[in-house]
Protein backbone atom coordinates (compact mmCIF):
# COMPACT_ATOMS: atom_id res chain seq x y z
CA UNK A 1 0.00 0.00 0.00
CA UNK A 2 1.01 3.54 -1.30
CA UNK A 3 0.62 6.01 0.87
CA UNK A 4 0.26 9.42 -0.58
CA UNK A 5 3.14 11.51 0.97
CA UNK A 6 5.34 14.65 0.29
CA UNK A 7 7.92 13.81 -2.18
CA UNK A 8 11.07 14.59 -0.20
CA UNK A 9 8.96 11.82 2.62
CA UNK A 10 8.57 9.54 -0.30
CA UNK A 11 11.97 9.35 -1.42
CA UNK A 12 13.19 9.21 2.32
CA UNK A 13 11.17 6.49 2.95
CA UNK A 14 12.74 4.61 -0.12
CA UNK A 15 15.84 5.19 1.20
CA UNK A 16 14.64 4.42 4.72
CA UNK A 17 15.96 7.38 5.99
CA UNK A 18 13.48 9.13 8.05
CA UNK A 19 13.77 12.93 6.91
CA UNK A 20 12.98 15.88 8.69
CA UNK A 21 9.19 16.45 9.06
CA UNK A 22 8.06 13.16 7.62
CA UNK A 23 6.52 11.44 10.93
CA UNK A 24 7.70 8.08 11.23
CA UNK A 25 4.99 6.09 10.87
CA UNK A 26 4.61 7.44 7.30
CA UNK A 27 7.81 5.76 6.31
CA UNK A 28 6.80 4.35 3.32
CA UNK A 29 9.29 1.35 1.82
CA UNK A 30 8.72 0.17 -1.25
CA UNK A 31 6.85 -3.34 -1.13
CA UNK A 32 9.33 -6.49 -2.22
CA UNK A 33 7.95 -8.16 -5.32
CA UNK A 34 7.14 -11.58 -4.58
CA UNK A 35 5.91 -14.29 -7.77
CA UNK A 36 5.46 -18.24 -7.13
CA UNK A 37 5.07 -20.72 -9.83
CA UNK A 38 3.93 -24.56 -10.50
CA UNK A 39 3.56 -26.38 -13.03
CA UNK A 40 -0.04 -28.84 -13.63
CA UNK A 41 1.29 -31.46 -13.75
CA UNK A 42 5.00 -31.47 -13.49
CA UNK A 43 5.24 -34.87 -15.63
CA UNK A 44 3.75 -37.05 -17.73
CA UNK A 45 4.49 -38.88 -20.80
CA UNK A 46 5.12 -36.61 -24.08
CA UNK A 47 3.72 -34.86 -25.59
CA UNK A 48 2.75 -33.11 -22.56
CA UNK A 49 0.51 -30.14 -22.05
CA UNK A 50 0.84 -28.46 -19.12
CA UNK A 51 -0.69 -25.18 -17.59
CA UNK A 52 1.42 -22.74 -15.13
CA UNK A 53 -0.14 -21.21 -11.95
CA UNK A 54 1.85 -18.13 -11.47
CA UNK A 55 1.34 -16.42 -8.10
CA UNK A 56 2.57 -12.51 -7.87
CA UNK A 57 2.43 -10.57 -5.26
CA UNK A 58 4.07 -6.59 -4.04
CA UNK A 59 3.70 -5.41 -7.69
CA UNK A 60 3.25 -1.76 -8.15
CA UNK A 61 1.31 -0.93 -10.88
CA UNK A 62 1.33 -3.80 -13.77
CA UNK A 63 3.16 -5.94 -14.32
CA UNK A 64 4.20 -8.29 -17.32
CA UNK A 65 5.83 -11.91 -17.39
CA UNK A 66 8.33 -13.48 -19.50
CA UNK A 67 8.01 -17.02 -19.40
CA UNK A 68 11.06 -19.45 -20.57
CA UNK A 69 9.54 -22.93 -20.93
CA UNK A 70 13.02 -24.59 -20.75
CA UNK A 71 12.61 -26.00 -24.28
CA UNK A 72 13.65 -23.05 -26.30
CA UNK A 73 10.51 -21.97 -26.31
CA UNK A 74 9.07 -18.78 -24.62
CA UNK A 75 5.86 -16.35 -23.84
CA UNK A 76 4.58 -13.45 -22.43
CA UNK A 77 1.12 -14.72 -21.08
CA UNK A 78 1.71 -16.75 -18.27
CA UNK A 79 -2.33 -18.53 -18.41
CA UNK A 80 -1.60 -20.02 -22.08
CA UNK A 81 -0.16 -23.91 -21.34
CA UNK A 82 2.21 -25.20 -22.80
CA UNK A 83 3.35 -28.65 -24.62
CA UNK A 84 6.22 -30.16 -24.29
CA UNK A 85 6.79 -32.23 -27.52
CA UNK A 86 10.09 -34.86 -26.40
CA UNK A 87 10.85 -36.20 -22.97
CA UNK A 88 13.73 -34.35 -21.15
CA UNK A 89 13.88 -32.60 -17.93
CA UNK A 90 12.54 -28.72 -18.39
CA UNK A 91 12.95 -25.70 -16.30
CA UNK A 92 10.15 -23.60 -16.44
CA UNK A 93 11.09 -19.99 -15.72
CA UNK A 94 9.11 -17.01 -15.06
CA UNK A 95 10.27 -13.62 -14.72
CA UNK A 96 7.70 -10.55 -13.69
CA UNK A 97 8.57 -7.05 -14.10
CA UNK A 98 6.62 -3.46 -13.05
CA UNK A 99 8.28 -0.51 -13.87
CA UNK A 100 10.42 -0.70 -11.09
CA UNK A 101 10.49 -4.51 -9.76
CA UNK A 102 11.44 -7.33 -11.16
CA UNK A 103 10.87 -10.94 -9.58
CA UNK A 104 11.78 -14.27 -10.71
CA UNK A 105 10.47 -17.84 -10.13
CA UNK A 106 11.04 -21.60 -11.99
CA UNK A 107 9.55 -24.79 -11.53
CA UNK A 108 10.35 -27.95 -12.72
CA UNK A 109 8.97 -30.47 -15.66
CA UNK A 110 9.83 -33.96 -16.34
CA UNK A 111 8.60 -35.69 -19.86
CA UNK A 112 8.77 -39.18 -19.89
CA UNK A 113 9.19 -40.98 -23.00
CA UNK A 114 5.69 -41.30 -25.11
CA UNK A 115 3.50 -44.36 -25.48
CA UNK A 116 3.90 -43.22 -28.69
CA UNK A 117 1.51 -46.04 -31.13
CA UNK A 118 3.62 -48.38 -32.76
CA UNK A 119 3.81 -48.00 -36.53
CA UNK A 120 1.29 -49.70 -38.82
CA UNK A 121 2.72 -53.08 -39.31
CA UNK A 122 -0.33 -54.37 -41.44
CA UNK A 123 0.29 -56.52 -44.35
CA UNK A 124 -0.92 -56.59 -47.80
CA UNK A 125 -3.12 -59.48 -48.81
CA UNK A 126 -1.83 -62.86 -50.16
CA UNK A 127 -3.68 -62.97 -53.59
CA UNK A 128 -4.62 -66.05 -55.30
CA UNK A 129 -5.67 -65.57 -58.69
CA UNK A 130 -7.35 -68.48 -60.24
CA UNK A 131 -9.62 -69.57 -63.41
CA UNK A 132 -11.14 -72.09 -64.80
CA UNK A 133 -10.33 -73.11 -67.86
CA UNK A 134 -6.44 -72.33 -66.59
CA UNK A 135 -4.96 -69.23 -67.44
CA UNK A 136 -1.62 -70.36 -69.56
CA UNK A 137 0.67 -67.62 -69.06
CA UNK A 138 -2.45 -65.32 -68.40
CA UNK A 139 -4.48 -66.42 -71.71
CA UNK A 140 -7.55 -68.25 -71.30
CA UNK A 141 -8.68 -70.01 -74.33
CA UNK A 142 -11.64 -72.06 -75.31
CA UNK A 143 -14.63 -71.98 -78.08
CA UNK A 144 -17.72 -70.60 -77.98
CA UNK A 145 -19.64 -69.76 -75.51
CA UNK A 146 -17.00 -69.94 -73.72
CA UNK A 147 -17.89 -69.86 -69.80
CA UNK A 148 -15.01 -69.35 -67.40
CA UNK A 149 -14.99 -68.84 -63.48
CA UNK A 150 -12.85 -66.23 -62.05
CA UNK A 151 -12.26 -67.36 -58.21
CA UNK A 152 -10.18 -65.30 -55.37
CA UNK A 153 -11.69 -67.21 -52.61
CA UNK A 154 -8.00 -68.54 -51.50
CA UNK A 155 -6.31 -65.11 -50.91
CA UNK A 156 -5.77 -64.79 -47.57
CA UNK A 157 -4.90 -61.68 -45.53
CA UNK A 158 -2.14 -61.57 -42.83
CA UNK A 159 -3.71 -59.51 -40.23
CA UNK A 160 -6.95 -60.96 -40.71
CA UNK A 161 -8.44 -58.15 -42.36
CA UNK A 162 -11.61 -58.36 -44.66
CA UNK A 163 -11.12 -59.07 -48.47
CA UNK A 164 -12.46 -56.95 -51.04
CA UNK A 165 -13.09 -58.80 -54.51
CA UNK A 166 -13.35 -56.82 -57.67
CA UNK A 167 -14.13 -58.02 -61.21
CA UNK A 168 -14.26 -56.52 -64.74
CA UNK A 169 -15.13 -59.17 -67.28
CA UNK A 170 -16.16 -57.45 -70.29
CA UNK A 171 -12.70 -55.44 -71.39
CA UNK A 172 -14.43 -52.00 -70.94
CA UNK A 173 -12.29 -51.74 -67.62
CA UNK A 174 -15.04 -50.74 -65.37
CA UNK A 175 -15.75 -53.19 -63.16
CA UNK A 176 -18.72 -55.94 -62.78
CA UNK A 177 -18.59 -57.09 -59.06
CA UNK A 178 -17.11 -56.38 -56.23
CA UNK A 179 -17.48 -57.14 -52.59
CA UNK A 180 -16.17 -59.12 -49.58
CA UNK A 181 -18.20 -62.32 -49.31
CA UNK A 182 -18.32 -65.47 -51.26
CA UNK A 183 -20.15 -64.72 -53.93
CA UNK A 184 -17.71 -61.93 -55.00
CA UNK A 185 -14.88 -64.12 -54.80
CA UNK A 186 -15.78 -66.28 -57.30
CA UNK A 187 -18.02 -65.26 -60.35
CA UNK A 188 -18.66 -66.87 -63.87
CA UNK A 189 -18.79 -65.19 -67.14
CA UNK A 190 -19.90 -66.60 -70.48
CA UNK A 191 -17.79 -65.80 -73.23
CA UNK A 192 -18.82 -65.07 -76.99
CA UNK A 193 -16.59 -65.70 -79.88
CA UNK A 194 -13.40 -62.66 -79.63
CA UNK A 195 -10.53 -61.63 -77.87
CA UNK A 196 -11.11 -60.28 -74.12
CA UNK A 197 -9.86 -58.87 -71.42
CA UNK A 198 -10.47 -59.28 -67.78
CA UNK A 199 -9.11 -58.03 -64.27
CA UNK A 200 -9.36 -59.56 -61.36
CA UNK A 201 -8.97 -57.24 -57.98
CA UNK A 202 -8.06 -57.52 -54.53
CA UNK A 203 -7.95 -55.17 -51.72
CA UNK A 204 -7.54 -55.60 -47.51
CA UNK A 205 -9.94 -53.27 -46.10
CA UNK A 206 -10.46 -51.82 -42.29
CA UNK A 207 -13.58 -51.53 -40.23
CA UNK A 208 -14.99 -48.78 -42.34
CA UNK A 209 -14.09 -50.15 -45.13
CA UNK A 210 -11.16 -48.30 -46.41
CA UNK A 211 -8.13 -49.74 -48.61
CA UNK A 212 -5.21 -50.60 -46.30
CA UNK A 213 -3.17 -50.93 -49.75
CA UNK A 214 -3.21 -50.65 -53.36
CA UNK A 215 -5.12 -53.12 -55.41
CA UNK A 216 -3.25 -56.65 -56.43
CA UNK A 217 -4.69 -57.22 -60.22
CA UNK A 218 -4.10 -59.88 -62.89
CA UNK A 219 -5.39 -59.56 -66.08
CA UNK A 220 -5.99 -62.10 -67.99
CA UNK A 221 -6.49 -62.67 -72.18
CA UNK A 222 -9.66 -64.40 -72.81
CA UNK A 223 -9.48 -66.16 -76.60
CA UNK A 224 -12.31 -67.82 -77.48
CA UNK A 225 -12.71 -69.30 -80.89
CA UNK A 226 -16.04 -69.63 -82.50
CA1 LIG B 1 -3.70 -56.56 -44.29
CA1 LIG C 1 -16.77 -54.19 -66.94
Amino acid sequence: MTRRLPMACVLAGILAVVGAGCPEEETVTAPALSATCEARPSSGPAPLAVSFLVGVSGAEGPFSVAVSYGDGASGTNPDAPHTYATAGSFTAAFTVTTATQSARCSTAVTVEPGTSPSPSTNQPPKAVFKSTPDAAGGTIRGTASLSVRFNMCASTDPDGDRLYFLMDFDDDGGFDSGGTTGAHCRRDWIYAAGTWKARNCLRDIDANGKALHEDQCKTYSVVVTP
